[in-house]
């Protein structure tokens, strides 16, 4: 059973989807990836939603971009949450995606990332499996993170002003 169905409209959209199944996989939460297009392949599309349902899947991710309705078609079949991933390929970069994945009609809710926000995509479905009743382990893991990313910076900021002074020292 695959917690997590992450669901890209091409293999093209591979650097953005990686950093999230990265993530879902350092945490052992199980996923399944598919490549299936709204667009290309709607029948498919239909059918991998049906199935990854009676699999059990929780969260569903969708990534994709351009004329992005991807995330749309996805809502349109399940009332599991859906995570929206704007991919920036094509001319626009982007906002062509984000405008397509974000804009839902109400009742259809997209929880829709940045523009190539593949990491924020893993960590917002994370958060989303914390709440289920034997989610105490995977919380615990997401506190120690926002915790690291506190260090990381308060480590970097002291790095950036010991150069500054370092320079100072020099010039004085
Ligand atoms: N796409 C595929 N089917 C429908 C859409 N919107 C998106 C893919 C990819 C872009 O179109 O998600 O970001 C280009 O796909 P490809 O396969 O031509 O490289």
């Amino acid at each position: 059973m695959a917690l997590v169905t992450v669901i890209t409209g091409s293999v093209s959209d591979r650097t953005v989807v990686d950093p999230a199944l990265d993530i879902l996989r350092n945490h052992k939460v199980s996923y399944e990836l598919v490549v299936a297009s709204a667009h290309r392949d709607p029948e498919r599309l239909i059918q991998i939603i049906k199935e990854s349902e009676e699999k059990g899947t929780r969260v569903f991710i969708a990534a994709a971009g351009m004329a992005a309705h991807l995330a749309g078609a996805v809502a349109a079949h399940t009332v599991r949450p859906v995570i929206g991933l704007p991919v920036g390929s094509g001319p626009l970069k982007g906002q062509d995606s984000l405008l397509s994945t974000v804009m839902m009609p109400s009742g259809m809710p997209v929880a829709t990332v940045a523009i190539d926000g593949g990491k924020n995509a893993a960590w917002l479905a994370l958060q989303i499996l914390a709440l289920l009743p034997d989610g105490a382990k995977l919380q615990k893991e997401l506190e120690d993170e926002r915790e690291r990313i506190r260090e990381t910076i308060q480590d970097a900021e002291k790095q950036w002003l010991k150069e500054l002074e370092d320079k100072n020292s020099v010039t004085a």
